[in-house]
C-alpha cells in the first residue's frame, strides 16, 4: 500500500477531508516542543483549520527525547490522520499544518537558530508534567534536576526544555529580537505562570539581566487544553489504513471532543485561535483548575483503581455501576464544591466527562494515565484535598485515588504480578515499598514523606493520613473492586 505523503494526497480515499489549503505556500509562525500525539490531535487541528486564511502560522514541531515522531512522520512530509472516534464510527481526516519536525538531540542548532528568528512568534510546548524539570508541589525549578545542571553548564547547547527556550531567548535579546510568546499545553496548575517562574528563574541563574528580561518581556499565555488521545495501536494503524486508503506510520486516535482555553496574551501576535472554535479569555485559572480537578481528577482515580480492580481501559472501569457511582459523587461531593464557576453548568460539564470516560471506541489504557502519578497527584487531587481540609469537609473519594496510587506504584498488582511503574520516582517509591513491607500505615508515612509531591504540610494533617491509611486497608484485605462497591454503598 501506498505510503501517505504530498504526492500520494491526491490519491487517497474520497470523503477523506484533506488540508484545504496550498501546502507549499505555508511558512512556520510556531515552534513546538513535544510534538507527541496530544499535540497532534489538538493544536495542529486548530492550526490546520486557520492555515487557508493565514498561511504565516503552520508547525515546526521538535521532539526533545525520541526521534520516532521524526521518523514516522518525515517520510510522510509531516502529514498524518486523526481519528475521531465514537460509537457511531471512526472518522478520518488528514493534517498538514505540521511542515516539519526536528530532533533535538540530533538538530539542536538547527531547532534554536529557528527559535531564534523573528519569524517564530509562538513556541509552544507539551512536555508532560516532568519536562519542565520543577517540584511538582511548590512549581518552583529543580535546580538539582540532572537535565538543569546539564544546561547551566552547558548553556547554548541545552537539552531540557526550559534549557531550549532560555538559549533560544537568550539569542533574541542579544540580537535585538522581540521574544516570542511561550505557550505551554500542558496539565500543570496555572501552566502560563508556573512555566514562567521555571523559566525565568533558569535565565537568572544563568545571567541575572537576562532573567529580568525573560521576566518583564517574555509572555507566558496559559491555556486550558482537552481532549482525549489513548496511544495509537497497530490495529489502529491497520484500521486507519483501510479508511484513507494509504498507510499513515502514526495516525493519532481521539474522541469528538475538544476545548482550548487561551489567555489572550501575544505581544507579537497569534492565530486567529478563536475562529478555530478556542476561546480566548483574560483569566484561563478558574478553566484549569475546573478541569485538572474534574477530568483529570476522575481519571487518575479511575486509572490507579481500575488498574488494580482489572481494567484494561477507562471505558472498562465505566462498565462497572459502582466506579461511575465513585466517580460521579467524588466531582459531585467533593469536587464541585471547590469550584468557582460563574456561568459554568458544572452538573453539565459532569455528565459529559461521564459519557466521554464511557466512550467504547476510544481504547484508553488506565496504564496509560497512571504513568507520572508522582507529577500528577498534586494538581489533579492534593489541591482539592487541601481545599476541603481547610473547610472540614470530607475527602473520602478523593484520598481513596491517593490511596490507590500508593497502592500502585508499589509495583505489584493485586494478583501478585508486576506493574510497570512508570514515573520519575519509581526507584525511590519502590525502595519506600520494599521498606514497608506490605504494611499500610508504613506504606503511607513512607510516601507521604515525599515532599515533593505533598508539599510539608499533608504528611501532618490527620484527618488524610487517617483516611488514605484506612483506604489502603480495605485495598490490602479486599482489593480494588470491592473496596469501590463498598465506598459507594
Ligand atoms: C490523562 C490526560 O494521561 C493522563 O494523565 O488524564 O492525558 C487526559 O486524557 C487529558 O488531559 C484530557 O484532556
Amino acid at each position: 500500500m501506498t505510503r501517505l505523503s504530498a504526492t500520494s494526497l491526491a490519491a487517497i480515499k474520497q470523503g477523506v477531508a484533506v488540508p484545504d489549503y496550498d501546502r507549499a505556500a505555508i511558512t512556520p509562525g510556531i515552534v513546538h516542543l513535544g510534538i507527541g500525539a496530544f499535540h497532534r490531535a489538538h493544536m495542529a487541528v486548530y492550526v490546520d483549520d486557520l492555515l487557508k486564511d493565514q498561511p504565516d502560522w503552520a508547525i515546526v514541531g521538535a521532539s526533545l527525547r525520541r526521534p520516532d515522531t521524526k521518523d514516522a512522520l518525515q517520510p510522510q512530509d509531516g502529514l498524518y490522520t486523526i481519528a475521531v472516534r465514537d460509537a457511531a464510527g471512526t472518522h478520518p481526516r488528514v493534517i498538514g499544518s505540521i511542515l516539519k519536525v526536528l530532533d533535538a538531540n540530533t538538530e539542536r542548532e538547527e531547532l534554536l537558530a529557528l527559535m531564534a528568528s523573528p519569524q517564530i512568534r509562538i513556541v509552544s510546548l507539551t512536555v508532560t508534567e516532568k519536562g519542565y524539570c520543577h517540584d511538582p508541589a511548590t512549581g518552583e525549578l529543580d535546580q538539582r534536576h540532572p537535565d538543569i545542571v546539564y544546561d547551566l553548564a552547558n548553556p547554548t547547547a541545552p537539552k531540557s526544555a526550559p534549557g531550549m527556550l532560555v538559549e533560544a531567548l537568550a539569542r533574541r535579546h542579544a540580537a535585538g529580537i522581540t521574544p516570542f510568546a511561550v505557550m505551554s499545553c500542558d496539565n500543570l496548575p496555572s501552566n502560563g505562570a508556573t512555566v514562567k517562574r521555571i523559566v525565568s528563574k533558569l535565565a537568572s541563574l544563568r545571567d541575572a539581566a537576562l532573567g529580568a528580561w525573560v521576566a518583564d518581556k517574555v509572555a507566558f499565555p496559559g491555556t486550558m487544553v482537552d481532549r482525549i488521545v489513548p496511544s495509537t495501536t497497530d490495529a489502529d494503524r491497520a484500521t486507519v489504513a483501510e479508511l484513507i486508503g494509504t498507510e499513515d506510520a502514526w495516525p493519532i486516535m481521539t474522541e469528538p471532543f475538544t476545548q482550548w482555553v487561551i489567555e489572550d496574551n501575544f505581544p507579537d501576535g497569534r492565530p486567529a485561535f478563536e475562529r478555530a472554535g478556542a476561546q480566548l479569555v483574560e483569566d484561563v485559572e478558574p478553566f484549569e483548575r475546573m478541569k485538572l480537578r474534574m477530568l483529570n481528577g476522575s481519571h487518575s482515580t479511575m486509572a490507579y483503581l481500575g488498574y488494580l480492580a482489572g481494567h484494561e481501559y477507562v471505558s472498562d472501569a465505566m462498565g462497572d455501576p459502582a466506579f461511575v457511582a465513585l466517580i460521579h459523587g467524588l466531582m459531585t461531593e467533593e469536587v464541585m464544591p471547590t469550584l468557582d464557576m460563574p456561568g459554568t453548568d458544572l452538573g453539565a460539564y459532569r455528565d459529559q466527562l461521564l459519557e466521554r470516560f464511557a466512550n467504547p471506541a476510544l481504547k484508553h489504557r488506565t496504564w496509560q494515565i497512571a504513568m507520572d502519578g508522582s507529577q500528577k497527584l498534586p494538581q489533579r487531587l492534593l489541591g482539592t484535598i487541601r481545599d476541603r481540609l481547610a473547610t472540614g469537609q470530607s475527602i473520602e473519594r478523593l484520598s481513596l485515588g491517593v490511596a490507590a496510587w500508593m497502592r500502585y506504584v508499589m509495583g505489584i498488582d493485586e494478583k501478585g504480578e508486576n506493574i510497570d511503574v512508570r514515573d520519575p520516582l519509581a526507584m525511590r517509591m519502590m525502595a519506600i515499598s520494599a521498606g514497608a513491607g506490605g504494611d499500610p500505615e508504613e506504606l503511607y508515612e513512607g510516601l507521604v514523606g515525599l515532599t515533593e509531591v505533598f508539599g510539608d504540610d499533608l504528611a501532618d494533617n490527620e484527618v488524610f493520613g487517617a483516611d488514605v491509611v484506612e483506604h489502603l486497608d480495605s485495598l490490602f484485605d479486599v482489593g480494588a473492586a470491592e473496596t469501590v462497591r463498598e465506598i459507594v454503598g
